[in-house]
């Protein structure tokens, strides 16, 4: 993160090349021998916070800060893999999947999940260095999942493209971490493109690029409070969901998500809802508008509309879907009042982690020291402050290499380096 929360966008390429040439002798003076480089971005989520899962609409973007996977194939059928954040090594046999319960089970679940897809691997040496923020509500995870899934393709020849190794690294932290998370952390961070919100339908993975507008900046304001959605609330909110279907599916026809689900039918048949399962739907229902409105109005450059949508979205996240906590809440708060703010909500899962705040550009070195002392001041805690640096970030210089790699077309954020 930048705590400073200067714009990273100028010394961005001086900076990722150096961290390449870091990762680079770490792996020689580790494993010995050359290395290929990959990296992902994790993301933020400006508007559509839990609707993945409920095959509605999110826009989320890719940030710059990346998880970067080093890989050497080897012909044993182990991978061995290094995280520099834990400082820790792993080994996993790919004919004997077991889950561990800790970081690598992110690579074991995407090896897996892609032999059973069949790519056959034969055995790698791999580390991994991330800079996305764990627990923070930024997609650590599908950053690691995505990079190590990049690497790991690299050591093989079946081609595989950007939505189908969404697919396969979803499925691995479904199937194999055990967190019932929807597509958008993979999708994005496999598909975003340098200063684009990508707008996605989750159920028929259409998507269209929306540019941030060039005189607003997106920025990240981190709690510092951690967050784990492997843990049991998120998942319970996804049952809560699945619940308000099963129970409105004999009174709606062709209700099969909540995606499907009308305002007017939810209060129409509000009744035949448990309260809590009620909010939950309420949120689900009202979010996926407040995307689709939301996209109208960055269209529309109207960063006014758009900010009364994002607080809107805040205050459901908070009340109906329940999933913000003090610190979020404090966050949102503080932003509100500083000039040259647009909107500003909670981002991701919840319950701690990053808010996101859309911020007139001039205005952001002043945004960026007030929040960060009037939190501390309220909370006693240093948040981090991240300025994106959209729109004006490219990644292009990479971007042949990684469109041959995964066969695929568009001007993508997952990449060799
Ligand atoms: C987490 C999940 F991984 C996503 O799939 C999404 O549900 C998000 O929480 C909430 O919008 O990041």
């Amino acid at each position: 993160m930048n705590p400073s929360a200067t714009p990273v966008a100028q010394s961005a390429s001086s900076q990722s090349l150096r961290r390449s040439a870091e990762i680079r002798k770490l792996f020689r003076d580790l494993y010995g021998g050359d290395c290929r480089l990959f990296r992902a971005p994790g993301r933020i989520n400006l508007i559509g916070e839990h609707t993945d899962y409920n095959d509605g609409f999110v826009m989320p973007a890719a940030i710059d800060l990346h998880c970067c996977v080093a890989v050497a194939p080897t012909a044993n059928r182990a991978v061995e893999v290094y995280s520099t954040n834990f400082n820790e090594s792993r080994s996993f046999d790919l004919d004997q999947p077991q889950p561990r319960g800790d970081w690598s089970d992110y690579v074991q679940g995407v090896a897996i999940m892609l032999e059973k897809s069949g790519y056959h691997f034969p055995g790698a040496k791999m580390l991994i260095s991330s800079e996305v923020p764990m627990g923070s509500g930024l997609s650590s995870s599908a950053a690691l999942e995505v990079a190590a899934g990049v690497a790991l393709l690299d050591t093989q020849d079946t081609p595989c493209d950007r939505v189908q190794l969404a697919h396969i690294c979803r499925r691995a932290e479904n199937e194999f971490v055990g967190a019932r998370c929807g597509i958008m952390d993979q999708f994005v961070s496999c598909n975003g493109r340098a200063g684009n919100l990508l707008m996605l339908d989750c159920r028929s993975l259409e998507h269209s690029f929306l540019p941030v507008p060039e005189d607003a900046r997106l920025v990240i304001c981190n709690t510092m409070v951690k967050h784990a959605i492997a843990g049991g609330e998120y998942n319970i909110r996804r049952a809560q969901c699945d619940e308000g279907v099963r129970l409105l599916s004999c009174v709606v026809p062709g209700l099969s998500a909540l995606r499907d689900l009308s305002p007017e039918d939810l209060e129409q048949f509000h009744e035949l809802l448990p309260s809590t399962i009620y909010k939950r739907c309420r949120h689900v229902v009202g979010e996926n508008q407040r995307v689709l409105a939301a996209a109208a109005a960055l269209e529309e450059q109207d960063l006014q509309r758009l900010g009364k949508l994002m607080a809107a979205s805040h205050q459901s996240l908070r009340d109906d879907y329940e999933v913000s906590c003090p610190e979020l809440d404090l966050m949102v708060e503080l932003a509100n009042v500083v000039e040259g703010v647009y909107g500003a909500r909670m981002t991701g899962g919840g319950f701690g982690g990053c808010t996101v705040n859309v911020i007139a550009s001039d205005a952001v070195p002043e945004f960026a020291s007030k929040i960060a002392s009037a939190y501390e001041a309220r909370t006693g805690i240093v948040p981090e402050i991240h300025v994106s640096a959209s729109p004006l970030n490219s990644n292009s210089r990479f971007h042949q290499r990684s469109v041959a790699l995964l066969r695929s077309a568009s001007n993508d954020h997952a990449q060799i380096v």
